[in-house]
């Protein structure tokens, strides 16, 4: 089946796939907490629970107020059920009163993580559940790092060289590229802009904007990648902490939230078929399930946390989330670098990824799309800075998994 037209993927929409509360709960995100991004020498394990500590610290919530706990397993300190590893750990086991749960799904663990917490309440199973993910890609040697990466996403018949994973999103920008027209230049103009972002925020990696230039003139990785072009390793930890409503007005909790007003999933091959059509993308899928969830479309968001692990990533996800038509999202990220060009450009009018996303404010592994949370958790609470955009009600955030393999997508409005 070829999917050229958007609305073919939207029409393999199933529209049980929801979080809708059934019980008329609401679920709400009452805190976020992350620890620095950069080579930090901890393991993962102990940046996660910083990351915890954090999040119950901004929700003003104790350890034992949590009756679950999803995590997203690392690369560099892998466990046998992260979850359960980190509960034990942390002593919330054993409790009888707490599910734990462990979520694979790549680099969109984040969103199916907080989707899955968020259907956890709405169910009426738990009142108060954290996500948590962390790694410490950087503290790994090259080689190590590589060895492990490269055997994620590897076909097994396949010839894809090390580095896999950048070569494998390179041979879709090739096929964008033929297809749609969208050019070199227009890719590296997407680390540019992630650039100038992650320089308004004082946690990122990427101090300096980057210039066209020397993105192109950075080293080759593979056919139509460059070095700064890459997701940018690091080691970090962020957490989330989603909370009942009804357990929120218990205990009298006024502090800022934000509820979960739609999510969408949709999952694709795990690496790159012989051919490369439509059908392996799923963005568009999760995009739609959500808007249709929340009853809302892409005019209705304030704020778009995408995910940008290389620039086919970020390109694809404006097509898919409406800011640009099919084919057209090279052009939109061209456009986008035109409007930051000079160093006032307002928030507003490039309401993307405000904190520079994978490639510039850093990426270990996959924590980044709980920074997608953490950003628009600041941006719909009126916290984002000199980042802020004026009034943000609603964000969508998008987490991706291995190579287009999976797509979660959440729509988030201020409470
Ligand atoms: C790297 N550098 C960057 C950068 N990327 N600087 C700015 N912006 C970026 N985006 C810098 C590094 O900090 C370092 O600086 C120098 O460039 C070299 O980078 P390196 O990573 O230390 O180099 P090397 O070990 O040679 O490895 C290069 C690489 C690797 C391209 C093979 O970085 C890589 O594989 N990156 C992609 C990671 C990845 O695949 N993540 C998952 C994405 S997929 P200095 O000053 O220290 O020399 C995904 C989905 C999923 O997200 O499910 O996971």
């Amino acid at each position: 089946m070829s999917q050229s037209d958007p609305t073919t993927a939207a029409g393999r929409h199933h529209a049980p796939r929801t979080v809708s509360e059934p019980h008329g709960i609401q679920a709400h995100i009452v805190g976020c907490g992350t620890t620095p991004v950069g080579k930090l020498g901890a393991r993962p394990s102990t940046l996660m629970r910083r990351a915890l500590e954090r999040a119950l610290g901004q929700a003003g919530l104790p350890l034992r107020q949590l009756d679950g706990l999803v995590a997203i397993p690392s690369l560099a300190e892998p466990h046998f059920m992260e979850a359960h590893f980190l509960a034990t750990q942390m002593g919330l086991l054993p409790r009888k009163d707490v599910i734990v749960r462990t979520i694979d799904t790549g680099g969109a663990g984040p969103i199916t993580g907080l989707l899955e917490a968020t259907r956890l309440v709405h169910q009426g199973w738990c009142d108060v559940v954290a996500v948590v993910a962390g790694d410490a890609v950087s503290s790994l040697s090259r080689e190590e790092f590589l060895r492990r990466a490269d055997q994620t996403c590897r076909d097994p018949e396949g010839e894809l060289p090390s580095p896999v994973i950048p070569h494998g999103y390179d041979r879709v920008a090739q096929w964008q590229m033929r297809t749609y027209g969208t050019t070199r230049e227009q890719l590296a103009l997407c680390s540019v802009l992630m650039s100038r972002m992650a320089a308004r925020h004082p946690d990122a990696l990427t101090r300096k904007p980057h210039t066209l230039e020397s993105v192109l003139a950075s080293a080759q990785v593979a056919p139509v990648t460059s070095t700064l072009e890459c997701a940018r390793r690091a080691d970090g930890g962020a957490a989330i902490v989603v909370a009942s409503d009804r357990f929120l007005s218990q205990i009298g909790h006024t502090r800022p939230s934000v509820i979960v007003v739609g999510g969408g999933e949709a999952s694709g091959p795990l690496y790159p078929p012989p051919v490369i059509d439509e059908d392996m993308f799923s963005c568009e899928e999760a995009c739609a399930t959500a808007y249709a969830e929340a009853r809302l479309n892409v005019g209705d968001i304030d704020f778009f946390g995408l995910y940008d692990c290389f620039p086919i990533c970020l390109v694809r996800a404006v097509e898919a989330v409406g800011l640009a038509a099919k084919g057209e999202g090279g052009r939109w990220i061209e456009q986008m670098a035109e409007r930051t060009r000079s160093d006032d450009w307002n928030p507003a009018d490039v309401p993307v990824n405000t904190h520079g996303g994978l490639l510039a404010y850093g990426a270990p592994w996959e924590v980044p799309a709980m920074y997608n949370v953490i950003e628009a958790f600041a941006q719909l609470t009126g916290q984002a800075g000199s980042r802020q955009i004026p009034d943000a009600r609603r964000a969508l955030v998008y987490g991706n998994g291995g190579i287009f393999s999976a797509s979660a997508v959440a729509i988030l409005q201020r409470a």
